[in-house]
C-alpha cells in the first residue's frame, strides 16, 4: 500500500509530537510546520526521539502565501490542524492576533484545500472551551457552545467553517472537540504543568512557593498521549463526523494539586478561604501554595464535563487514564528531567 503523507500544523506543541509518534508507527511520511522560530524548540520531538523522521516546513498561519507554498510542495492525503495559540489565559491580552491564527488560520487551510486538492482530508483541533459557561451539566455534541473567551470564540469560528465547507464543499473535514488533555510534554503556562513542576521545585529548594488563580474551577482531564489516536481514528470514518475526546470525570484546580501531594506523600494541609487561601508543608511550616489574582481570568469557564459515548460508539475510542495515574506519569518524567538537568 502506498504509505500516506500527512501535514501536522502545530508539530513543535503538545499534541504534536505525540501525534507524529504515532503517525511514525503506522508508516505515514510527515511533514511539520511551525512558524519561524519554532526550529529552535524541538524538545518535545527531540524527548520522543523523532525529530529527524519529520520533514519540516515554516509555515505561519497568519500568511495564506506559506500556506500555499507547502501545499503545492507536497501531496497530502491527511490534515492535522493543530496549530493554534492555544492559551486561553493570552487571548484575553491578544484577541486580535488570537482571532487571526486560531481562527481564520483555520479558514485559510480550508481555503487552500478547496482551491489546490479538495481530496484531501482534513482534522480540526476543535476544543471544550467552546462549551464556556456550560449550558449541559454533561456536555455531548448536541450541547449549545457558550464561549467566554477569546480563544473560545475563535475556535468556534474555526469549528463552525470546518463544519461548512464539508456541508457546502463536500471536503472530509472532521473536528475533534477535545477536553484537556495533558502530560509531561504539557506547556509550562497550563495549570497542571505548572503545579508538577512547581512542586518538584519547592521540593528541591529551587522555588519558595507556588501562585496560582482559581482553585475552584472544574476540568476533564485527559492523557495527551491517548487523545491523537482519536484524530486519527476519526479521520479514517467512512463519514465525516464531529466528536468530543473526554474521561467523563471532573476534578477541580485544588482536587489535582491534592493528587500531587498524595503522590508525593508530602505532610500537608489547606488553610484559609477564596483569597487567602494557602497551602502549608507541615514538616517545613512553609507556605507553598498561595493565591496571585493576576492569574484570575476576566471570564473564567468554571465546570466541564464531557460525554464521549459518541466516540466510543463509532470509534471504538475510550480514555484509559485516570487523573491519579496521570498525575503519576507527570510527576515522574518532571523528576527525572529535572535530575538530568541538575
Ligand atoms: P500547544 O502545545 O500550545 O501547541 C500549539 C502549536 O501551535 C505550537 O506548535 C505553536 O508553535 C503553534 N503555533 C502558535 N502560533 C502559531 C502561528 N501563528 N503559526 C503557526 N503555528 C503556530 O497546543 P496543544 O496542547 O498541543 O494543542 C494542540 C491544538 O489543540 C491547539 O490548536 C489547541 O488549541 C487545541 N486544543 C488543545 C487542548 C488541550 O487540552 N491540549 C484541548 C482542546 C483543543 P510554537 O511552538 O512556536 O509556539
Ligand atoms: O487552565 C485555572 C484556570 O490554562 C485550567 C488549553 O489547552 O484546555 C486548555 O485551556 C484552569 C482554568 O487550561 C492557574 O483559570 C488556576 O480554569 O491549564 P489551563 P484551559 O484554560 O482549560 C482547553 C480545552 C483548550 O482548548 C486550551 O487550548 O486552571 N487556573 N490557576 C490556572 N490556569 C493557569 N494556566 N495558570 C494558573 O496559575
Amino acid at each position: 500500500m502506498k504509505k500516506k503523507t500527512a501535514l501536522i500544523t502545530g508539530i513543535s506543541g503538545q499534541d504534536g509530537a505525540y501525534l507524529a509518534e504515532f503517525l511514525l508507527k503506522k508508516k505515514y511520511k510527515i511533514v511539520g510546520t511551525d512558524r519561524r522560530s519554532a526550529r529552535m524548540n524541538n524538545w518535545r520531538l527531540e524527548r520522543l526521539g523523532i525529530e529527524k523522521k519529520i520533514i519540516f516546513e515554516e509555515m505561519e498561519l497568519g500568511e495564506t502565501f506559506e500556506i500555499e507554498r507547502v501545499f503545492r510542495k507536497y501531496k497530502f492525503d491527511e490534515v492535522y490542524n493543530l496549530a493554534a495559540q492555544s492559551f486561553v489565559g493570552s487571548s484575553f491580552g491578544s484577541p486580535l492576533n488570537t482571532s487571526n491564527i486560531t481562527g481564520l488560520g483555520v479558514l485559510r487551510i480550508l481555503e487552500t484545500i478547496r482551491n489546490i486538492n479538495p481530496k484531501i482530508k482534513f482534522y480540526q483541533a476543535s476544543s471544550s472551551e467552546m462549551f464556556g459557561d456550560v449550558l449541559e451539566k454533561t456536555q455531548t455534541e448536541k450541547t449549545p457552545f457558550n464561549p467566554q473567551s477569546p480563544y473560545a470564540i475563535s475556535k468556534l469560528f474555526g469549528h463552525y467553517m470546518s463544519v461548512n465547507y464539508r456541508n457546502s464543499y463536500n471536503i472530509f473535514t472532521v473536528s475533534g472537540i477535545l477536553f484537556n488533555h495533558e502530560s509531561p510534554l504539557r506547556g509550562e503556562e497550563f495549570v497542571t504543568r505548572k503545579i508538577v513542576k512547581g512542586l518538584v521545585k519547592i521540593l528541591n529548594n529551587d522555588l519558595n512557593f507556588l501562585e496560582l488563580g482559581n482553585l475552584e474551577a472544574k476540568r476533564d482531564w485527559g492523557y495527551a498521549k491517548e487523545y491523537v489516536e482519536a484524530m486519527w481514528k476519526m479521520i479514517q470514518q467512512k463519514k465525516p463526523k464531529d466528536y468530543i475526546i473526554c474521561t467523563g470525570k471532573t476534578y477541580s484546580i485544588k482536587e489535582f494539586i491534592n493528587y500531587c501531594i498524595d503522590h508525593l506523600k508530602m505532610n500537608t494541609k489547606w488553610i484559609g478561604k477564596g483569597l487567602n487561601t494557602k497551602l502549608i508543608n507541615l514538616e517545613t511550616n512553609k507556605v507553598i501554595i498561595k493565591i496571585n489574582p493576576k492569574y484570575f481570568r476576566p471570564s473564567e469557564v468554571n465546570y466541564l464535563k464531557g460525554s464521549f459515548k459518541k466516540a466510543k460508539s463509532n470509534l471504538n475510542w475510550i480514555p484509559k487514564t485516570s487523573l491519579k495515574e496521570l498525575v503519576k506519569i507527570m510527576l515522574n518524567e518532571e523528576f527525572k528531567y529535572y535530575n538530568k538537568k541538575n
